[in-house]
C-alpha cells in the first residue's frame, strides 16, 4: 500500500505489506465504538467514506513521511534523524488508528473492492505504537535513531589513527582479502556497532507489542505474519514447506564449499564436519557467497568472462551501470525512467557526510518520483544489485494508477523478486548481445555458471529464513533481551551450518549489525523472493517461447513476456497474491521445483564432488 510504504527497504513504517485472511491472527475483541462515541451498527456508506476518507489521508502523510525519510538517509544528522521521526510518528499514529477503527465495519459485506480495502486498512500499520503520546513519540525516536546508527555505522581499526571504514568499505574488504586475521579484525570490528542498539531494540521490541496487541495482535511477529493471505500460521509453515523442498541443495553446497575452504585455509580453520567460520565466505554477513567463488575449483571449462574486470576496464561509471538495467525493462516494453530519477537519485557515496547507504528504491510522491538511493561499486554483484532496485521502480510504477490502498505488490515477496527475475536474464548470451563480452562459454561451462549463481542465490536461503524466525522469537517473547545473541547464532548454526569466528556473548548485539534490523524491515520476503523468481522466470520464458535450460533463457527485448509481467505488476495488490501469482505463471502456490529444477545438474555435480573428495555433508 502506496500510504505507508514508499520507499522498499526503508524504515519499518514504509515497509509493510498486507493481505487478505489476516484476520484470523487477531483475537476477536469488542469492535471500536463509532467516532461520536455511540454503539449504533455502522452502514456500507459509511464504510465507504470512512475508507476513502482514511486512503486519502494515509496517502498525504505517506508522502511527508517519505521525503523526510529521504532527506534523513541521505544527510544524516540529529536535525534530519527528528524530523523524519515526527513524520513518521505521525503517520504511524495515523494509520494504527485506522486500523483499529476500520474493524468498526468487520460485520458488514462490502463490494470485493470495499472490502479489500478494508482488510487493507485494518493492517496498515507495520510497527503500531499504543494509543498513547509519550509512546508514539518515542517509538518515533527508537525508529529513526536506529536507522541513523546502522547509517553512521564505521569500523575504526586500532592503531590506524583517522582510518575508518563504512559498510561499503567493510564489505569490500570482506569480498576481496583471503587473509583470515585480517577477515577476522573486519568481521568483528563492524559487529561491534550493534552493542549500542540493544537496549533501544528491546525498548522497541516492547513498545510495538503494547502496538499490536491493542489491535487485537498476540505480538508484532503475528502481525507481520497476517501480511500473506493466509493465516498467520500458515504462513510460518509454508516457508517451512518451501525451505524442506531446497534444504537437500543447501546442504550439498555447504558440504563442498566447506571442503575447498578447508583447503585454502586449513584444518585449523576450518572443521571437516562442523560449521562454516562466518568470516570466511565473503560477505560480512555470510549470507550470499559469491565472492569465494574463485577459492572454488572451477568445473570445466572455466569461467571466461569476469564482469566485474570488463565493466571497471570500459570505465563504466556508476551511472551507466544504471543505465544497463533501465534498458534492459525498456527491451522489454516498459517506459524509460522519467528525468527526475537521474537528477534525485543518488547513486554513489557523498564524501562529505553520512548516508544509509544499504541499497533501496523510492517512489516518493506516487507519481512519477522515482529514485534509488545507493552506493554503487563497479562490480558485477552491484551489477545485479541494479537490477533488483529497479524492479522496484518499475512494480511502483506499474501500480501508480491503482488506488492509494492498492499500490503495493502482491505480497512483498513479489516486491523483492521482480528485479532478480530480471537479473537472472543476466546470461551470458545476453552479456554478448549488449556488447560486454565477446564469447559465450560453451554449454558445457553451464555447471560453472550454475555454481556461482548457486552461491548467491542458494547459500543465500537459510539466511533468509532464519532473520526472521529470529525477529518472531523475540516479538513472541520466546527469546528475552537476555538472550539475544545466543538465539542468533542458535539459529544461525541450525539453519546456515554458520559459527562465529570469536566467541560472542550477550554484551553484543549481532543482529544490530545487520541493517534490516535497525531500519526494522521484514525479511522472510527475500526467503520467498528467491523461491518466486525462478517461478517467475519460468513462467515468463514459457510465454517467450525459450525452450531449453533456464540458466540459459534471457527474455531480453521479448515484448511479450513483458506485457505479461507487466500485466502482473499492474495489479499492486488490489487482489490477493495467490491470485497475481497465478496471472503471471498459471500457479496459486508458491513453488520451489522452479529453483530445484534450475540448479539439478548442479545438484548431481555438487554430490559427485563431495563423495569424490570425501566431503561430509551437514554439521
Ligand atoms: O536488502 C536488499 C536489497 C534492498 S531491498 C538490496 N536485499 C537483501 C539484503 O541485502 O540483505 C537483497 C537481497 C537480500
Ligand atoms: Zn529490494
Amino acid at each position: 500500500m502506496r500510504l505507508i510504504r514508499v520507499v522498499i527497504c526503508g524504515i519499518a513504517l514504509t515497509c509493510l505489506l498486507v493481505g487478505e485472511a489476516a484476520k484470523s491472527g487477531r483475537a476477536p475483541h469488542a469492535n471500536p465504538p463509532n467516532r461520536d462515541g455511540s454503539k449504533a451498527a455502522p452502514t456500507g456508506e459509511e464504510a465507504e467514506k470512512y475508507i476513502e476518507n482514511a486512503e486519502k489521508e494515509l496517502f498525504d502523510l505517506g508522502v511527508k513521511a517519505s521525503r523526510a525519510s529521504w532527506v534523513q538517509e541521505n544527510f544524516i544528522t540529529e536535525d534530519t534523524e527528528k524530523i523524519a521521526a515526527d513524520a513518521n510518528e505521525v503517520l504511524n499514529t495515523a494509520s494504527t488508528k485506522y486500523a483499529k477503527e476500520a474493524h468498526r465495519f468487520d460485520g458488514l459485506t462490502l463490494a470485493p473492492e470495499l472490502g479489500r480495502k478494508r482488510l487493507l486498512l485494518e493492517l496498515a500499520t507495520g510497527f503500531p505504537a499504543p494509543d498513547d503520546p509519550k509512546a508514539q513519540k518515542e517509538l518515533a525516536g527508537i525508529l529513526a535513531s536506529l536507522d541513523g546508527d546502522y547509517g553512521k555505522g564505521k569500523w575504526c581499526p586500532e592503531g590506524e589513527k583517522g582510518k575508518c571504514l563504512d559498510v561499503t568499505a567493510v564489505e569490500k574488504l570482506m569480498a576481496e582479502s583471503r587473509d583470515p586475521d585480517e577477515l577476522k579484525r573486519a568481521w568483528v570490528g563492524w559487529h561491534a556497532i550493534g552493542a549500542p542498539m540493544r537496549q533501544r531494540y528491546a525498548r522497541m521490541v516492547e513498545l510495538g507489542n503494547a502496538g499490536a496487541r491493542e489491535l487485537g495482535y498476540a505480538d508484532v511477529g503475528v502481525l507481520w505474519r497476517s501480511n500473506y493471505d493466509m493465516p498467520p500460521e500458515d504462513f510460518a509453515k509454508e516457508e517451512d514447506r518451501l525451505w524442506e523442498q531446497l534444504k537437500p541443495l543447501y546442504l550439498s553446497l555447504h558440504a563442498y564449499v566447506r571442503g575447498q575452504l578447508r583447503k585454502k585455509y586449513g584444518k585449523e580453520l576450518l572443521p571437516a564436519d562442523g560449521p562454516i567460520p562466518a568470516h570466511l565466505l565473503g560477505n560480512i554477513w555470510a549470507q550470499e557467497w559469491n565472492n569465494v567463488y574463485s577459492l572454488t575449483d572451477s568445473p570445466m571449462p572455466p569461467r571466461s568472462y569476469d564482469l566485474t574486470k570488463i565493466l571497471q576496464e570500459r570505465k563504466t561509471d556508476a551511472r551507466g551501470m544504471v543505465k544497463y538495467g533501465e534498458n534492459f525493462f525498456v527491451s522489454l516494453g516498459f517506459a524509460p525512467l522519467p528525468q527526475t530519477f537521474w537528477d534525485r537519485s543518488l547513486f554513489t557515496k557523498p564524501e562529505d557526510r553520512d548516508v544509509v547507504c544499504h541499497a533501496s528504491a523510492w517512489d516518493v510522491d506516487s507519481k512519477e518520483d522515482l529514485r534509488i538511493k545507493m552506493c554503487i561499486q563497479i562490480r558485477e554483484e552491484d551489477f545485479r544489485t541494479i537490477h533488483h532496485e529497479l524492479g522496484h521502480n518499475f512494480y511502483q510504477r506499474a501500480y501508480m494508477d491503482q488506488p492509494p490502498l492498492f499500490q503495493g505488490s502482491a505480497n512483498d515477496g513479489f516486491h523483492e523478486a521482480v528485479g532478480d527475475t530480471i537479473a537472472l536474464s543476466v546470461t551470458p548470451e545476453y552479456l554478448k548481445k549488449i556488447g560486454l563480452i565477446e564469447t559465450v562459454p560453451a554449454a558445457s561451462g553451464d555447471i560453472d555458471y550454475l555454481l556461482q549463481q548457486a552461491l548467491e542465490k542458494v547459500a543465500f536461503l537459510p539466511f533468509g529464513l532464519l532473520v526472521d524466525k529470529w525477529r518472531w522469537e523475540v516479538f513472541s517473547g520466546q527469546v528475552k533481551p537476555e538472550n539475544y545473541n545466543k538465539a542468533w547464532w542458535e539459529l544461525r548454526r541450525k539453519y546456515q551450518g554458520i559459527a562465529p569466528p570469536v566467541a560472542r556473548s550477550e554484551g553484543d548485539f549481532d543482529p544490530g549489525a545487520k541493517y534490516h534490523v535497525p531500519a526494522n524491515v521484514p525479511y522472510a520476503r527475500y526467503f520467498l523472493a528467491r523461491i518466486l523468481q525462478f517461478q517467475f522466470q519460468r513462467a515468463l520464458c514459457k510465454e517467450a517461447g525459450i525452450t531449453g535450460p533456464l540458466d540459459r533463457c534471457s527474455i531480453y527485448g521479448n515484448k511479450t513476456a513483458g506485457e505479461r509481467l507487466h500485466q502482473m505488476l499492474s495489479m499492486g495488490q488490489s487482489r490477493p497474491w495467490q491470485e497475481a501469482l497465478e496471472a503471471l505463471t498459471g500457479q496459486k502456490q508458491m513453488d520451489a521445483t522452479a529453483l530445484a529444477d534450475y540448479f539439478a545438474p548442479l545438484k548431481a555435480w555438487l554430490d559427485e564432488q563431495n563423495k569424490a573428495k570425501g566431503y561430509p555433508v551437514g554439521w
